[in-house]
C-alpha cells in the first residue's frame, strides 16, 4: 500500500475510537433477521443449531478397549464385541454388571450448554443391539437396560437426560443402530454370536425390519427425539427399500422429527439420487465445502486424541483430547461450509463425561457467550475455498442487506481485513464483542476493515460487516499458494483440495490436515510454477508412535516420492522431513499427498510443504 494510503488507513483507523461503543456484543435484534424459508419447518432449529454433542455411552464402557483376552491390547472401544471377537455370551455378563452410579443427567446437560450445544445426540442403542433404556421390545431378547442393576433399581438414563437437556432448551435426540450383532434375526449374523446360534432363530430381514421399527417407534413414543440419529447402515442385509420402509414408519409417527441420511444407503458424505433422511453426515472429517444453499450437513467428530467414539481406557488415562482451538476451528469450518458440528463423548461405565474434556468444552462455549451471533443461525459464507485468516458466515437481514460475520483466528500484522472478492457495498462494521464500531471501505474488489490497534496480536474475534444486497453466491477467492521472493513455495494445508477424511485443523503455524483414518484420504495442492526447475520438497508432519514406520507418498506427474513417517509423539507436534526432489515443469503442477501403508489410525497429520528451488 502507498504512503498515502497508510495515512487515510491511519485517520480511518481513529474515527471509531473517537465514538462511544454500544453495548457488548450489540446483536442485531432478532427482527433484523430474515426468516430463512431454505429449510422445511421441521429443519430449521436444526440449521440454526450447529452445535450439539455427540455422547457414546453402553455396555462396551465398562471393558473401556481392554481386550479380555489379552490384557496388553487396550485398542477397542464400542466395537468391542465385534473388534475382540468376544463371544456374545460372554459380553451379555456386561448387561449384569451396568450400574452407573456416577450418572448425573443434570450434569450432563450442564457440559452441553456451557459448550453452547443446542442438541445432544446420545446412544440408544449401538451396534450391540442394547437397548439402553428399560425397552419392552429388546426385553424379548432380555436384551436392555432393564437386565441391569440399574434398570432393577428403575433408572431410565435417556428419559433424565430428556428432561434435563429440555429444561434447559437442549434438543434431545437419539442414535440408533441399523447393524445389529446381538439379534439373531439380523442377516449378517457375526460367527462369534453364540447367544443366536443356539436359540435356533434363523436370521429373517423382514421380521428384523419389524423388531427394528418396533423398536424405534418405542423410543419415539417414549422420548419423542427431536432427531434420529441412524447409524450401520453399510452391510448388504439392509437395503434402500428397508430404509424407505423405516423412513416412512417414523415419518407416519412423527411427522416433525429429523432423520439423518444412513437411514438410507449410500455414501454418509455425498449428495446421491437415493439419498433418504433429512441431512448429510461426514464423519470424522470436514468437507472442502459445503452442498450448496439448502443442503443441510452435520459432521461428527470426536473429543478423543486417538480418534474413539466409546471410552477407551488408555485414552482416558492419558487424559487425550483435543484442543479448544481445534474444537473451535472445527465449528468455524463447518459454519463456515453451512453445516453442524456433533461433537463427540465417550463418558466411563460409572457414568461421567471425562472431566479433563470439560474445560475445552467450556472455553468454546464461553466464546460462543460473546461471539455466537456468528455461528448460531448462521449460513454458509462468502468464500467456497477458505482464507487463511479465517472463517465467514452470513445472515440475510429483513432490510435487503447481508450480514457477513469474519472470524478471524488472529488479527492481520496490518491491521486491516480484507475481505477480498466482496464487491457488494459495505453499510456497517462492527467488532461483535463489544460492538466498537470500524471503518470499513470498498477497495481492489473487496471490502478493507480497519482494525484497532488493541486488536494486534488477538485472535478468534469477529467482525460483523453489513453490505448491501445479496451477496453472490460463495465468492471466488484465489487460494492458488505462490512463490516467496526466493522462489519457495509454502503449500499450507488449507490450500489443500481433501477428499476422504482428512480435515484441517488447528490454525496458523500450527496449522495442520489430520484424520488421515481412510487409506484412501488424499490432499492435493495446485500451484503455478514459473519456469521449468527442480525443487527440494520438505514435509512438516506429525505422528503418533503407533503410526511410526508408515509410508506416505508425494505424486507429481509420474514422480512419486515416498516418505517413511518419524514418530513425533503427537498428531500436532510437527516435525519436518525430506522427501527428495521434484522436476516440476513451467505452469500449473500438481502434488497428491497419499498413504501407501499404515501404522495404527492413520500415517500422521500433515503440516505446511515446502518447495525449496534446488540451486
Ligand atoms: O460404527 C460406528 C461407530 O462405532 C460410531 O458410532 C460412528 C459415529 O458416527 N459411526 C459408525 C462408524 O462410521
Amino acid at each position: 500500500m502507498t504512503t498515502l494510503h497508510h495515512i487515510s488507513i491511519a485517520a480511518l483507523a481513529l474515527m471509531p475510537l473517537l465514538g462511544t461503543a454500544p453495548p457488548c456484543n450489540a446483536a442485531p435484534p432478532p427482527g433484523d433477521i430474515a426468516p430463512d424459508t431454505t429449510f422445511p419447518e421441521r429443519m430449521r432449529w436444526f440449521a440454526d443449531a450447529k452445535s450439539g454433542m455427540f455422547i457414546h455411552w453402553g455396555l462396551y464402557s465398562i471393558p473401556a478397549g481392554v481386550h479380555w483376552n489379552n490384557p496388553a491390547d487396550k485398542g477397542h472401544a464400542e466395537w468391542y464385541v465385534e473388534t475382540t471377537k468376544m463371544p456374545m455370551s460372554e459380553y451379555e455378563k456386561f448387561a449384569d454388571q451396568f450400574n452407573p452410579l456416577k450418572f448425573d443427567a443434570e450434569k450432563w446437560a450442564q457440559i452441553a450448554q456451557d459448550a453452547g450445544m443446542k442438541y445432544l445426540c446420545i446412544t440408544s442403542m449401538h451396534h450391540d443391539g442394547f437397548a439402553m433404556f428399560p425397552s419392552k421390545v429388546s426385553d424379548r431378547d432380555n436384551w436392555s437396560l432393564s437386565r441391569t442393576p440399574f434398570g432393577k433399581a428403575g433408572r431410565d438414563p435417556l428419559m433424565e437426560l430428556k428432561k434435563a437437556c429440555e429444561k434447559r432448551g437442549i434438543k434431545f435426540c437419539l442414535y440408533h443402530t441399523i447393524m445389529d450383532w446381538h439379534s439373531p434375526l439380523y442377516g449378517a449374523r457375526r460367527p462369534t454370536n453364540d447367544v443366536a446360534n443356539n436359540s435356533g432363530i434363523q436370521p429373517d430381514t423382514n421380521k428384523f425390519q419389524e423388531y427394528l421399527e418396533a423398536s424405534v417407534l418405542e423410543e419415539i413414543e417414549r422420548y419423542h427425539p427431536a432427531m434420529l440419529w441412524f447409524d450401520g447402515n453399510w452391510e448388504g442385509c439392509w437395503t434402500l427399500e428397508n430404509g424407505k420402509h423405516l423412513e416412512a414408519a417414523i415419518r407416519k409417527a412423527d411427522p416433525l422429527v429429523i432423520i439423518n441420511n444412513r437411514v438410507g444407503k449410500g455414501n454418509h458424505a455425498k449428495l446421491d439420487k437415493n439419498m433418504l433422511g433429512d441431512y448429510l453426515t461426514p464423519e470424522q472429517q470436514i468437507p472442502a465445502q459445503g452442498f450448496g444453499k439448502g443442503v443441510a450437513f452435520e459432521a461428527c467428530m470426536t473429543m478423543s486424541g486417538h480418534n474413539y467414539w466409546g471410552i477407551n481406557k488408555a485414552d482416558f488415562d492419558a487424559k487425550s483430547v483435543k484442543s479448544q482451538q481445534t474444537l473451535m476451528n472445527f465449528l468455524f469450518d463447518l459454519s463456515a461450509k453451512g453445516g453442524n458440528m456433533l461433537l463427540n463423548v465417550g463418558p466411563t461405565a460409572e457414568g461421567e463425561i471425562p472431566d479433563f474434556c470439560v474445560p475445552n468444552l467450556k472455553g468454546m462455549g464461553d466464546w460462543l457467550k460473546v461471539n455466537g451471533q456468528a455461528i448460531y443461525g448462521s449460513r454458509a459464507g462468502i468464500y467456497s475455498r477458505q482464507p487463511a485468516w479465517g472463517r465467514t458466515t452470513t445472515k440475510r437481514l429483513q432490510n435487503g442487506n447481508t450480514r457477513v460475520y469474519a472470524i478471524l483466528f488472529e488479527a492481520p500484522k496490518d491491521g486491516v481485513l480484507n475481505l477480498e472478492g466482496l464487491t457488494n457495498t459495505p453499510v456497517k462494521a462492527t467488532l461483535l464483542d463489544g460492538g466498537a464500531p470500524l471503518a470499513a471501505q470498498s477497495k481492489d474488489g473487496g471490502v478493507l476493515v480497519t482494525l484497532p490497534a488493541t486488536l494486534a496480536g488477538k485472535k478468534n474475534f469477529v467482525v460483523a460487516v453489513d453490505v448491501a444486497g445479496e451477496v453472490a453466491a460463495e465468492v471466488a477467492l484465489d487460494l492458488t499458494p505462490k512463490a516467496d521472493k526466493d522462489g519457495v513455495f509454502a503449500l499450507r494445508p488449507r490450500h489443500a483440495a481433501t477428499e476422504n477424511g482428512m480435515a484441517l485443523q488447528g490454525e496458523g503455524d500450527a496449522e495442520n490436515l489430520g484424520f488421515w483414518t481412510s487409506k484412501a484420504g488424499t490432499a492435493t495442492w495446485t500451484f503455478t510454477t514459473p519456469a521449468a526447475r527442480s525443487y527440494k520438497l520438505e514435509v512438516a508432519c506429525g505422528a503418533e508412535n503407533a503410526s511410526d514406520g508408515s509410508v506416505i507418498e508425494f505424486v507429481s506427474g509420474n514422480q512419486v516420492l515416498p516418505l517413511t513417517i518419524k514418530a513425533t509423539g503427537g498428531w500436532e507436534k510437527m516435525t519436518t522431513l525430506q522427501a527428495g526432489t521434484l522436476k516440476l515443469p513451467a505452469g500449473e503442477n500438481k502434488i497428491v499427498a497419499r498413504a501407501k501403508t499404515v501404522n495404527g489410525i492413520a500415517p500422521c497429520n500433515l503440516g505446511t510443504l515446502r518447495l525449496v528451488p534446488v540451486k
